[in-house]
């Protein structure tokens, strides 16, 4: 092995074939790449956990985990790795499963030495460049991205975390006329820490994403406990509160007002990472909340999350709600999803109203209820929504 100071680009080479993958790391490393070869995709999950890499090359028939799941798996890990398949099972199928959840190239096997050279080569360049445009968005952030150093971070993060506030924007039946719920929204006005996003960054970055989620739900439980009976509280959760001990605690603030919670999780970011989805939702569910996908049409988790989740309510995204009127395809789309969600039982609401004319070809989908400017700003508790 290498040593660390090598600056070669490092490639993480995948198949479940011992004899392809000894051919591919010859002609990769004649080709002055350093190649870590796994038999296994989770063998390349920990190679990943363990070490940066400037490409995944992986072939995509393989038992346990195929390459499509472990593309899923890497995003998890590393947002920018560019992943290109070589497989000798082509199929369009598998093929727009691999293009829709961004990787880069699909190569059919066998592959010529100097074209798997070549898409390597392009694979790292492509890498190099999403990694300049990374730090290039955290220099030009200024206040909303942290460039600094943990210690400093962590600092900001700690006064950020003490002053963070909610706001509440209601949830409108267009119907009734009636506030179905509230969503709980964190905002950060915390100087260098300034905004949602850039205050869920620092709380990744500094591993205190439990510490935050337990602040947001004890501000929310503040919430509830002044909300009327008959309306209930949408509190987001992130990943991360999946494997938090305090979100299970029938003693954990947020517990005590559990019927009147129904939790968002949110389909923009993978659940892979969390063990054991299914038995926490059900623990969650036993203790009276209920569930909402979020930003339903907005992720790439695709409907895996229906069946990993069973919701209550499925909100659909405000992507799929703006300018539904003018674009027949999207209506056709939130018709079939209202449509199907209804058929499963469960609720569906309509994020990011803005128009009456969206409201109004919502309407017409089977879809009464709606959250969005149009109604109400987000506000400190309560604000009376317009109708
Ligand atoms: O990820 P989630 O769906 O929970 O985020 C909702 C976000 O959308 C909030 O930050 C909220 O302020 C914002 N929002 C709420 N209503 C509207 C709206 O009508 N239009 C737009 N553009 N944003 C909205
Ligand atoms: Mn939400």
């Amino acid at each position: 092995m290498a040593a660390t100071t090598d600056d070669r680009s490092k490639i993480l080479l995948v198949d479940d074939d011992a004899g392809v993958l000894r051919a591919h790391t010859r002609v990769l490393e004649n080709a002055g790449l350093r190649v870590e070869p796994a038999l296994s995709g989770a063998q390349a999950i920990q190679c990943l956990r363990r070490q940066p890499y400037d490409a995944v090359l992986s072939d995509i028939d393989m038992p346990d985990m195929n390459g499509i799941q472990l593309l899923e798996q890497v995003r998890a890990v590393d947002l920018d790795v560019p992943v290109v398949f070589v497989t000798g099972a082509p199929s369009t199928e598998t093929a727009i499963a691999a293009i829709e959840r961004g990787a880069l190239r699909y190569l059919l096997k066998p592959v010529e030495p100097a074209q798997l050279v070549k898409v390597t080569h392009e694979a790292v360049q492509l890498h190099a460049i999403a990694k300049a445009k990374r730090q290039a968005l955290e220099l030009a952030g200024g206040a909303n991205k942290w460039v600094g150093d943990q210690a400093g971070l962590g600092a900001r993060f700690n006064q950020a975390l003490d002053a963070l506030t909610m706001v509440y924007q209601p949830i409108v039946s267009w119907k009734t006329k009636q506030i179905f719920a509230y969503e709980a929204l964190l905002r950060s006005t915390s100087p260098g820490l300034t905004g949602a996003e850039a205050l869920l960054d620092a709380a990744e970055r500094l591993g205190k994403l439990h510490a935050l989620g337990r602040r947001i739900r004890l501000r929310a439980n503040e919430a509830a406990a002044t909300l009327r009976d008959d309306q209930l509280l949408f509190v987001n959760l992130h990943p991360a509160d999946l494997i938090d001990d305090d979100l299970f605690s029938p003693q954990a603030a947020l517990s005590a007002h559990a019927k009147k919670v129904v939790l968002e999780i949110t389909e923009r970011e993978s659940l892979h990472s969390v063990p054991d989805v299914q038995r926490r939702v059900h623990a969650l569910r036993d203790l009276g909340f209920r569930i909402a996908i979020d930003d339903l049409g907005a992720g790439y988790a695709g409907l895996s999350s229906f069946a990993l989740l069973e919701p209550d309510v499925v909100k659909l995204d405000m992507s799929l709600v703006r300018n539904v009127e003018k674009e027949p395809k999207k209506l056709t789309l939130v018709q079939t999803l209202v449509t199907m969600c209804r058929d499963l039982g469960m609720q569906v609401t309509a994020e990011g109203v803005e128009t009456p004319e969206e409201r109004d070809v919502l309407l017409t989908t089977g879809c009464d209820l709606l959250q969005g400017y149009l109604f109400a700003r987000p506000g400190p508790p309560f604000p009376e929504p317009k109708y």
